[in-house]
């Protein structure tokens, strides 16, 4: 079994709960299995079967973007023409606009050409250094196109991505039923066969004035819980809507925009463990003002992620980089907390333990960046400084 040793890096270790974890002249051993063996100073690093200068460059954990809506047709930049004139989100929504017309565009397209407008997005993605992506449905609505959203997905992999996948339709209405509760019965009955496919690693809704209430996605949950699915929720991102407390009480994986949370869905959160992914392209594109509550996230001791939502309404951004500085700049964020926000934490919202940290025993996944300080990530904004991405996740080569 090879190993491979890179060495002479400045590592962004982002070991332990808090802090960078810096090694300064820093190596990273690793295995023939894909697994970091051990991380420390090259001065006192291992022997290896083949050995990688770094130069002095910046090396932190490979990126995870733990929520976008990688796959559709069409686009919606009429749509931004239409927000700019005054419309709102919910408007546009309402008037049928919005997913729905992601739907029709995303119903009427082939397996291939969804997956040629995806990759082209995944290949963005990770030239700025993604190693693991989550990647929703949601724009199906319907068995068929549902299913064929979540093959894309997954054939995703194949570009060297490690992808997870999140059954989302209950996102919106679709124009076949008329009423949302026989329509969450038929989300609830698609489920399991997806499932059987092996095409859904976790189940999501959007709980909204626009979409669902908590009642109707604590049946689609249910559904989840039967086949052991673990769930996350669009919670609190126009309103608040108590969908936080709702998904904690099914352990939620995680709860995501948020900007509208109250103080007992922060408890809540934090007693089940459930990640906070904050989406600061979403709330920048919307012109949203209502901030995230941070600071009692904080507090509260809630885990905060941080993620691209690339989706072709409220967040059309390929840029996991920009979404760190608009997370300080927004949000007042710290550039630490953003770069766990997307690596670890992220690995988090997704359930993943083995990745996000560079400490032995997790995935080689990480990424080598032209810079001194891993805080410079954050700071610049329209410039990616990443040189190389390596993904090793359970390749088998060293
Ligand atoms: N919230 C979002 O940010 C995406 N879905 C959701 O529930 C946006 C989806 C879209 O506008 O197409
Ligand atoms: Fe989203």
């Amino acid at each position: 079994m090879t190993t491979r040793l890179w060495r002479g890096g400045r590592l962004a270790t982002l070991a332990g709960e808090q802090g960078w974890g810096l090694v300064d002249d820093g190596a990273l051993l690793v295995g023939g299995d894909g697994l970091l063996q051990w991380v420390g100073p090259s001065a006192d690093a291992p022997a290896a079967d083949a050995v990688v200068e770094l130069g002095g460059a910046l090396v932190t954990p490979g990126l995870v973007d733990c929520h976008t809506h990688l796959v559709y047709g069409g686009n919606r930049a009429l749509e931004f023409e239409q927000r700019l004139h005054g419309a709102s989100y919910a408007d546009i929504a309402r008037a049928g606009g919005g997913i729905k017309s992601t739907v029709a565009a995303t119903r009427a397209a082939t397996e291939d050409e969804l997956l040629a407008a995806a990759t082209k997005r995944a290949l963005a993605l990770r030239a700025e250094g993604v190693t693991t992506l989550e990647v929703k449905s949601g724009y199906g609505l319907d068995a068929a196109t549902e299913a064929r959203m979540l093959r894309v997905a997954r054939r995703l992999a194949g570009l060297g991505l490690d992808v997870r996948t999140s059954y989302l339709a209950a996102h919106a209405l679709p124009p076949e039923f008329a009423d949302a509760d026989d329509y969450i019965a038929a989300v609830c009955l698609w489920l399991p066969e997806l499932h059987r496919e092996g095409l859904v690693d976790a189940v999501d809704a959007f709980c909204e004035h626009i979409a669902f209430s908590p009642a109707q996605v604590a049946r689609v949950f249910d559904a989840a819980r039967r086949l052991g699915l673990p769930v996350k929720l669009h919670a609190e991102q126009l309103s608040d809507q108590g969908g936080a407390q709702l998904a904690a009480g099914y352990q939620a994986l995680s709860c995501d925009h948020l900007e509208h949370l109250s103080p007992t869905g922060i408890r809540a959160m934090a007693e089940a463990g459930t990640v906070a992914v904050l989406l600061p392209g979403a709330f920048y594109a919307l012109r949203e003002t209502q901030l995230p509550p941070l600071a009692a996230l904080r507090e509260a001791g809630v885990p905060i992620a941080l993620a691209t939502d690339h989706n072709p309404g409220s967040s059309p951004t390929l840029s996991p980089l920009l979404m760190m500085n608009m997370a300080c700049v927004l949000f007042r964020m710290t550039p630490e907390e953003a770069l766990r926000g997307l690596t670890v934490n992220g690995a988090r919202a997704l359930g993943l333990r083995d990745r996000g940290q560079l400490v032995a025993g997790q995935r080689a996944d990480f990424c080598v960046w032209d810079g001194g300080h891993p805080r410079e990530l954050a700071a610049c904004f329209g410039h990616n400084p990443l040189i190389e991405r390596v993904f090793k996740g359970n390749r088998g080569e060293a």
